[in-house]
């Protein structure tokens, strides 16, 4: 069992969520403090971490922490909503440290409420190139908090099961995974392997056009055909599966006759897509909702409400 916060740690995680809810990233020895602390709370959970309704569902959020903000607007603040998120919190975006010290302080805080899988882009060879490693380097003048981040990443667990019902995760299906013992009994205490099973999990894209497995145009994880995800479905006496890691217009898409569904949580992508994102409410009675919604103003930005003066008309 993971040593029990104190109350004075607990308020030390309301003051690192008070001071990252403005977007101020926290000091590095702060930083230090959390990943540490979040790595005893994962390193406990399962590779299938189980998951009770009500809970939200949430997919990539790619550094966008306003839009983060937004989301918790739209769908309640933590700990009054619980939520599930399903990866991708870094790269892209200009505020993937802000992104990932909020989310990770909202695990430490509320470790009941908030449960936290591994994205593709929880990994150093991917976020060393896409934005993370950078960003990291220019808010802190050195690696350090990098180093911390990317050792808590191969600590996430890599799928989450709503209620035995609803399977969540961030990529898709594996050609190597049947049933989910298999993905039980995997050592996911690692950097993400080029191929195989836990590599699949984390990068496959369902595909409505085929049947079977197909290549993947991303050169790591698979496609898969409806077919697929109906026998997955039966073999495990599931509902759904839901998962993340592809950009929807509408920020949810639904695919294989309904039995597997995409939610992506970052509107407006790379801040130029025109999508909205959306995020999955599953009430107590495995109802589902989806919640869409529009990037956050950004009220510190010139020029935010984009009126076109009369002369250019
Ligand atoms: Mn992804």
């Amino acid at each position: 069992m993971p040593p029990k916060l104190t109350s004075s740690d607990l308020g030390n995680f309301d003051k690192y969520i008070e001071q990252l809810w403005q977007c101020k990233p926290l000091a590095e020895n702060d930083v230090k403090i959390l990943c540490d602390k979040v790595k005893e709370i994962l390193a406990e959970e399962n590779n299938v971490t189980t998951v009770k309704a009500p809970v939200t569902v949430c997919g990539d959020i790619h550094g966008q922490f306003h839009d983060l903000i937004e989301l918790f607007r739209i769908g309640g603040k933590p700990p009054d909503t619980n939520y599930l998120f399903m990866g991708d919190y870094v790269d892209r975006g200009s505020n993937s440290v802000e992104t990932v010290s909020l989310i990770f302080s909202l695990k430490v805080r509320f470790k009941d409420r908030v449960t936290i899988l591994r994205g593709n882009h929880e990994n150093r060879e991917i976020n060393k190139i896409y934005g993370f490693y950078d960003e990291c380097y220019k808010k802190y003048g050195n690696e350090n908090v990098w180093k911390y981040f990317t050792d808590v990443f191969l600590y996430l667990p890599l799928t989450a099961l709503i209620e035995s019902q609803l399977f969540c995760l961030h990529g898709g299906l594996s050609p190597a995974i049947e049933n989910l013992d298999q993905i039980r009994s995997l050592n996911r205490f690692q950097e993400l392997p080029h191929e195989g099973p836990m590599c699949d999990l984390l990068w496959s894209d369902p595909d409505d056009q085929r049947t079977g497995w197909g290549l993947s145009p991303r050169g790591a994880g698979w496609t898969w055909g409806h077919d697929i995800t109906e026998k997955f479905i039966h073999q495990n006496k599931l509902k759904l599966i839901a998962r993340a890691h592809q950009l929807v217009m509408d920020g949810y898409q639904h695919v294989h006759n309904k039995k597997c569904v995409t939610i992506f949580s970052a509107p407006n992508y790379c801040y130029r897509c025109g999508n909205q994102a959306s995020i999955m409410e599953v009430d107590d009675g495995l109802k589902l909702n989806y919640m869409q919604f529009e990037p956050a103003p950004r009220t510190n930005e010139p020029h935010a409400s984009r009126r076109v003066p009369d002369y250019f008309l």
